[in-house]
């Protein structure tokens, strides 16, 4: 009786210590708010960044485009783990998609004041969610609380570049949303971010004069936007010439807002699958509701939280970078022997 007593009694405590540090074990892997507090020599981590990012865009708004779309990049091609910024003949920012991600150099600058503020605490990867953050909030978008606490990848590869197309159809857009764990209604409201920046004029140019190969502009687009954007995007543009680009949202090129979904509505999304989104009966009812509510902002801050939980590393995962454009070096075990 004692000894399955005692049994009893050590299996329970062994089953209680398992979940404890499986709780504990879970708790670590989760991202938080303000996981850099009181970690980064009584320094405001979050401020140093925003302050960066705030010089950067009172200089030049249109980087605000640039960072938001650099963390959509980072997030669906291997998660949010920086592995966008990593150089290489063959990483992931050598691959076509790249071409107008910008905001490199403003991560770049903020790497170097927290370094210099802690030294190997903050990872890039944090880094490029609260400069996206930052960027909607001073595009007018409102602020959302972002959670931190990703550590940076070691795996960077164009041939893993597999963004979605922006031919593709809402269907096929969501395939590619719900492989990363987005949903449909996720899905619509980050497409929100095509409320700010611009688009080449390659992207889409088949709308304008041979849809589907029917030598006809796509009847989804208002004729008054396909004459407007032939006059910006002229048929044969020899391959040299410098790319044209125009504007993603009519309405406001430079402010987050619910305008994309308005224009979208009345046929003038830029790129097919904004199009889409106003049309096909997946996502319809969405966009309107969006676009004649008054909740898209902060719907729009929760979806950016869930993009920036895309396949994160955390705890003992991954490293913190010393460089965002390089893995650290191993370290030389001569140092303790
Ligand atoms: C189906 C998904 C998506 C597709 C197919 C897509 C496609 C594109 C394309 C083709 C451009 C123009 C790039 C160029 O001219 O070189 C663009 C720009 C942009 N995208 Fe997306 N995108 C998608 C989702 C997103 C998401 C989820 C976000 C952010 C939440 C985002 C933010 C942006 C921004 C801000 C720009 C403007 C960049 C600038 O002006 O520098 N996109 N996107
Ligand atoms: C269009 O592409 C060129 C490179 O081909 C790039 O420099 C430019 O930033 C792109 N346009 C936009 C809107 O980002
Ligand atoms: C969405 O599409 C469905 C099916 O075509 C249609 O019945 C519905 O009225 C549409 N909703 C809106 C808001 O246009
Ligand atoms: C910043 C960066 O590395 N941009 C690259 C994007 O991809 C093209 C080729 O597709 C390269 O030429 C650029 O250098």
């Amino acid at each position: 009786m004692k000894i399955s007593a005692a049994v009893v009694a050590a299996a329970f405590s062994l089953a209680f210590s398992f979940i404890l540090v499986n709780f504990t074990g879970q708790c670590d892997a989760a991202l938080q708010q303000g996981f850099y507090k009181g970690k980064c020599n009584s320094q405001d981590v979050e401020a140093i960044v925003a302050s960066v990012v705030k010089r950067r865009f009172n200089d030049k708004p249109r980087v605000a485009a640039g960072l938001i779309r650099l963390f959509f990049h980072d997030c669906f091609v291997n998660g949010c783990d920086a592995s966008i910024l990593l150089d290489g003949d063959s990483s992931e920012k050598t691959a076509p998609p790249n071409l107008s991600v910008s905001g490199y150099d403003v991560i770049d600058e903020a790497k170097g004041l927290l370094e210099e503020a802690c030294a190997g605490i903050v990872s890039c990867a944090d880094i490029i969610a609260i400069a996206a953050r930052d960027a909607v909030q001073l595009s007018g978008g409102g602020r959302y609380e972002v959670q931190t606490g990703r550590r940076d990848g070691f795996v960077s590869l164009a041939s893993n570049v597999d963004l979605p197309s922006p031919r593709f159809s809402v269907s096929q857009s969501a395939d590619a949303f719900s492989k990363k764990g987005i949903g449909l209604t996720d899905m619509v409201l980050l497409l929100g971010g095509h409320t700010i920046g611009f688009t080449n004029c390659s992207l889409f140019r088949d709308r304008l004069y041979n849809f589907d190969n029917t030598g006809k502009p796509d009847p989804t687009m208002d004729p008054l936007l396909v004459m407007k954007l032939r006059l910006i995007c002229p048929q044969n543009s020899p391959a040299t010439r410098t790319p044209v680009s125009v504007d993603q949202n009519l309405a406001s090129t430079f402010i987050v807002d619910n305008s994309f979904y308005k224009q979208i509505r009345l046929g003038r999304g830029i790129l097919q699958i904004d199009q889409a989104l106003a049309l096909d009966p997946l996502t319809n009812n969405t966009v309107a509701s969006l676009a004649n509510g008054n909740d898209f902002l902060a719907r729009f801050g929760q979806a950016m939280v869930k993009l920036g939980a895309v396949d994160v590393l955390t705890d003992s995962q991954g490293e913190i970078r010393e460089s965002c454009h390089l893995k650290n070096k191993p370290r030389s075990t001569f140092l303790f022997g």
